[in-house]
């Protein structure tokens, strides 16, 4: 019988899941050459199913987040100062930005913050049975601050849904714990205010038209069933140490 080395193993489950097409193909973006890469889908195109199809997934991550990818390693090429900051401080200094570059990087550098930070706290289960939900602190800052889950929930779907056009709606927080519901216009990021994103949602037409169509306020109650609580109880918790880039 053979016996396999960890390494070994962990390539092998690799290449069948790619064999199966469930893992995200980002080698187009890695090969791209600039300061940023896509980063893998941490699951399967179909672990938001049935709530988020396999090809929304697909197309969203390898086609959209990579192109917003691609346009900001494009546009950072012969800006090297710019390039060597992490995204989070050049959207927050992006007033002190050369002026040519302050849209490419509101727009792709926004669409990449905003969606590395979207694919981490999706591919979860959602709260069941008031199970898997906000836990310790987490839980009490949304009881003291948006009301409860329930009610932070609804206010955050209406936010979402009354955001005009494209864009996201957000919980963002701050260091001192403290939370709060708002939306944003197209690749706009409160990490441009300085604030931190707790979760966000992607209202863009692209996260949900295959499925929902027209149907925005379906789309965004299903997404509560494929958040990853365990990841947003982290993000908290970092949040509060300082320590939350995206
Ligand atoms: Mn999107």
């Amino acid at each position: 019988m053979t016996t396999l080395t960890r390494r070994t193993a962990l390539f092998a489950a690799a290449g069948s899941l790619a064999a199966f097409g469930l893992r995200s193909r980002n080698a187009l973006a890695q090969a791209t050459p600039g300061p940023f890469t896509l980063p893998p889908l941490p699951y399967g195109f179909d672990a938001n199913e049935p709530h988020i199809d396999a090809q929304t997934m697909m197309i969203h991550h390898d086609r959209h987040h990579a192109a917003y990818v691609a346009n900001l390693n494009a546009a950072l090429k012969d800006h090297g100062q710019v390039a060597a900051m992490p995204i989070e401080t050049m959207l927050v200094k992006i007033g002190e930005l050369p002026e040519a570059l302050r849209p490419v990087v509101r727009n792709n550098g926004g669409g990449h913050a905003n969606h590395s930070m979207f694919w981490t706290i999706m591919g979860g289960k959602g709260t069941v049975d008031g199970k898997n939900g906000p836990a310790g602190d987490l839980a009490a800052a949304i009881t003291r601050d948006l009301g409860g889950q329930e009610q932070m929930q609804t206010a955050f779907n209406r936010a979402g849904a009354g955001q005009f056009g494209s864009g996201w709606v957000f919980v963002t927080v701050g260091r001192d714990g403290r939370l709060a519901i708002l939306s944003k216009p197209n690749q706009d990021t409160p990490l441009m205010d300085g604030a931190r994103v707790l979760i966000g949602n992607d209202v863009w037409e692209h996260a949900y038209y295959l499925k929902y169509q027209n149907r925005r306020p379906d789309y965004l109650a299903a997404w509560w069933n494929v958040v990853d609580w365990s990841k947003v109880n982290a993000r908290y918790e970092a949040a509060k140490a300082g320590m939350l880039t995206l």
